[in-house]
């Protein structure tokens, strides 16, 4: 600990953290704004600029560690006009269209004037660079409204790891993109969408589909199905108000129908899918490796579409250890058009689906050739928000609703998609059951050790007993590992390249905490929104009558009737697909 002095407070703070950081721990706020909270210092705005006593110029608060005896000021004359500056020099480079701006009342450019009481800009000239990148279907990057604090490039390099967006040039031609100005469908984005959930402005954002889903809706004789993914029902809330980590499944559910969707299905119907399809996938490859046979292990999830992006573009040589199933929403979507077309004899070209999704990934997913017609539009959790305000629903007091038969009904192990781990946890509550024959106790399902928030996670069951079918695994240990964002990603991915992966199966997610922080959820999103949504996805799994996706009744039926078995023709014709580089 040291002792330091804020506007002449005798403050004691721990001796390694910035004087922002130490001010905050003790209530005095210091305007600040590209600063990332738990990111590696960006230190580009100054607007955090303060006086310390005994340097020459105003310091950065962000980037200025407090020493023993440091005496602060943090809101004098100085320093106000010095901020004022800064900001109205940013305000000069800066359009006025505020109103028709879509983060109005939502920018944090916007909210820092009026805490720095500036509401006017005193500059007039030339602007630097307006150019408008929209090349490709998940994220829209406007140069306009760029204000350089470079939280975008902080996101995608220090945190993700793509390395794209960089500042390019210099003085006036200053801008933050990729190199040689190139568009981010020209170069090897991910569309993970990180850095739309970081700009403070809107000069990141998703692709807005809201007009196309409108249109479908009024549409004559199209029959319109929505299915909402398992992250989005953690942070919906957000958009109206409540705390992170309100659940509000029920009013999700009410307000889409209330928008006009015919059909109000649930994502996590083909999440329970997907574990059976994958699961039995997974056994059939340890099968093959038991017997010492050829095969790509481990074996790696496919559901998330910035993963895909970012295998296929980083390390394509790895694709045959991916899961060969089509992410759950995409599942949803291929069923929709074939099996529950036929049973409500609806012609598939009237069906029109729409998946909500905490994603910007899955904007680009539903374009991909390999599974081009089973979705039809994405919209992100943001979005879906945006629509109800524009519907004037009044969200707050919606009754609780439900979702629709067949593909409404899913198990805990479904919920838990949401969250990094979940995946690999669903899954094992099934392989376990099948291999070994017995049944895991419901209230002891969390596989702890791959739970949590953590980057990298691994786990290890060993199969003491199995049934005949799987005897050659008896006296084996099945290693696992999950990995979020795709830093961690790339540690895992490289250990398989260089041929020392100790694991058999792994669980990747794109986004850091997985779908939670998704590239499309409610903004701000930090560690501590993080950990509240991700609890209520395992309240909601732990809230469930079923929790392990074999035991799902409607998944059951959906075999009996039309799939067959795991693995089979239709499952393959369906719900599976192929990644070739
Ligand atoms: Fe996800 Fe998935 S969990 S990818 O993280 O497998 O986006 O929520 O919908 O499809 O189910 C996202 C979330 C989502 C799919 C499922």
């Amino acid at each position: 600990m040291v002792k330091i002095t804020i506007n002449n407070k005798q403050l004691e703070v721990p001796s390694d953290v910035t004087i922002l950081q130490a001010a905050k721990m003790h209530g005095i706020l210091i305007p600040n704004f590209c600063f990332l909270e738990g990111v590696h210092k960006n230190g580009s705005c100054r607007i955090c600029s303060v006086e310390v006593e005994g340097a020459k110029s105003l310091q950065a608060a962000c980037m200025t560690n407090v020493t023993d005896g440091m005496v602060v000021h943090t809101n004098t004359k100085k320093v106000r006009q010095a901020r004022k500056i800064i900001y109205e020099l940013m305000l000069s480079n800066h359009p006025k269209d505020c109103l028709s701006c879509d983060r109005n009342r939502h920018c944090e450019f916007q909210e820092l004037g009026e805490v720095i009481g500036v509401s006017e800009n005193p500059y007039e000239g030339d602007m630097s660079i307006q150019y408008v990148d929209d090349n490709n279907p998940s994220i829209v990057r406007d140069l306009s409204k760029c204000v350089l604090c470079r939280r975008c490039v902080t996101m995608c390099n220090e945190v993700q790891g793509v390395g794209i967006l960089n500042n390019q040039n210099r003085g006036f031609d200053t801008f933050v993109g990729p190199s040689e100005g190139f568009d981010l469908d020209g170069i090897n984005c991910s569309y993970c969408g990180q850095c739309t959930t970081v700009c403070p402005v809107d000069a990141l954002s998703e692709r807005d589909s809201i007009n196309d889903v409108w249109r479908m809706l009024h549409e004559e004789g199209k029959r319109v199905i929505v299915q909402t993914a398992p992250a989005v029902r953690a942070a919906l809330g957000e958009e109206f108000g409540y705390a992170p980590g309100t659940l509000v499944t029920g009013k999700m559910a009410a307000a889409l129908r209330e928008l006009g969707f015919h059909d109000i299905f649930d994502t996590n119907f083909a999440a329970d899918l997907t574990i059976i399809e994958e699961g039995n996938e997974f056994l059939q490859r340890l099968t093959k490796a038991v017997q010492h046979e050829e095969v790509s292990l481990p074996m790696i999830t496919s559901c998330s579409p910035g993963w895909i992006k970012y295998i296929e573009n980083r390390f394509p040589e790895q694709l045959d250890h991916l899961s060969s199933c089509k992410s759950p929403h995409m599942m949803l979507g291929a069923l929709a058009k074939s099996f529950y077309a036929e049973k409500i004899g609806v012609d598939p070209k009237d069906i029109y689906v729409v998946s909500i999704m905490p994603c910007t990934a899955k904007k680009y997913e539903i374009t991909r050739p390999e599974m081009k017609d089973d979705v039809d539009a994405v919209l992100t959790t943001r979005e879906l928000g945006k629509m109800i305000k524009e519907a004037g629903i009044d969200f707050r007091n919606l009754e609780d609703g439900e979702f629709d038969k067949p593909f409404g009904i899913s198990t805990g192990a479904a919920d838990i998609f949401g969250t990094t781990g979940g995946v690999m946890e669903a899954a094992i509550r099934t392989v376990f059951e099948i291999i070994t024959g017995t049944e895991l106790p419901f209230e002891n399902l969390h596989v702890k050790p791959i739970m949590g928030l953590s980057s990298i996670k691994e786990g290890e069951l060993f199969i003491e007993k199995a049934t005949d079918d799987y005897k050659a695994f008896e006296g084996q240990t099945v290693k696992v590992a999950v990995a979020s964002g795709l830093t961690s990603a790339r540690l895992l991915l490289q250990q398989i390249e260089d041929g020392v992966s100790p694991y058999h199966f792994i669980e990747i997610m794109a986004c850091p905490g997985g779908c939670i922080s998704g590239g499309g959820q409610p903004r701000p999103t930090n560690a501590e929104i993080r950990e509240k949504r991700m609890e209520a996805i395992y309240r909601e799994d732990e809230g469930k009558e079923l929790r392990k996706s074999h035991d799902n009744p409607a998944i059951l039926k959906l075999y009996e009737d039309f799939l067959g078995e795991p693995l089979g023709h239709k499952s393959h014709e369906l719900l599976h697909t192929h990644y070739v580089k």
